[in-house]
């Protein structure tokens, strides 16, 4: 694949766009109360899925916890991943699973510093499903447990390390049968027309650059058809040659 001059002008013309138009919460809006928010999403029964867990808070923060838990025993818990998230760098950190449907994360902010004002990805928590799970809705929330006299349960704490509540906004995993693939790949940012246009761009350059939402369905967004299912640079490429430079369409779902 060639990548020219004139690709990489354009990527950079949508990395601006982007940059201008995403409404970043600059962290300093004292009526918003600090919140985690849990992302809704639809997978599908033949993939594993992923949620991300988002957080705002207009406060400096030294630590947070969060104790996840979820409605149904047909998905599992594989793990929670901080990369790409706002916590990335801080040492202090972790995810315990305490039970056999709840999780507890937990980032000290300690060594490095308070977590500044602002709004942005924590995590991705990751599931697999049972085999042939049924298609099902399921409820992300967070709870409060106690184990062996050991209280779990979601807490920011500010600077002077006093605990508060923030707002919880639960999630829903929605897993649907079939596959979210439908005709070509393309369509990154899952509009229902399946198109793919400059909004589907904006949205690739979000995801990969930006801490934007990640895409609904990985294999549209695996617009250059690599076997590995993976998305990453050459697919933005790809994109770019299709839209602006006479390069080959998005070849069909898998
Ligand atoms: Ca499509
Ligand atoms: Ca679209
Ligand atoms: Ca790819």
């Amino acid at each position: 694949m060639r990548i020219n001059l004139k690709i990489i002008s354009i990527i950079l013309a949508v990395l601006i766009l982007a940059a201008v138009t995403k409404s970043q919460p600059s962290g300093s809006d004292p009526n918003i109360r600090d919140t985690v928010s849990i992302q809704s999403l639809t997978t599908f029964s033949t993939s594993a899925g992923f949620v991300p867990v988002n957080f705002y808070n207009d406060q400096p923060l030294a630590g947070i916890e969060l104790t996840i838990s979820y409605s149904s025993l047909d998905i599992m818990i594989d793990s929670f991943s901080y990369i790409g998230g706002r916590l990335e760098g801080y040492s202090l950190k972790g995810a315990d699973q305490i039970s056999a449907n709840t999780l507890t994360i937990y980032t000290y902010a300690l060594a490095e510093g308070l977590v500044p004002n602002g709004s942005g990805l924590l995590g991705n928590l990751y599931f697999s499903f049972i085999p042939n799970i049924s298609p099902q809705d399921v409820t992300i929330d967070t709870m409060t447990i106690t184990i062996s006299d050991r209280e779990f349960s979601s807490a920011f704490s500010d600077a002077n390390a006093n605990a508060f509540s923030p707002v919880i906004v639960p999630g829903v995993l929605s897993i649907a049968s079939g596959s979210c693939c439908l005709g070509d790949r393309g369509n990154i940012n899952g509009s229902p027309d399946d198109a793919l246009d400059i909004s589907d761009l904006v949205f690739l350059v979000e995801f990969m650059f930006q801490e934007g939402a990640s895409p609904p369905c990985m294999a549209e967004a695996n617009i250059n058809g690599s076997v590995d299912e993976q998305v990453d640079i050459s697919d933005l490429v790809y994109m770019v040659n299709f839209m602006f430079a006479d390069g080959p369409p998005p070849p069909s779902c898998p």
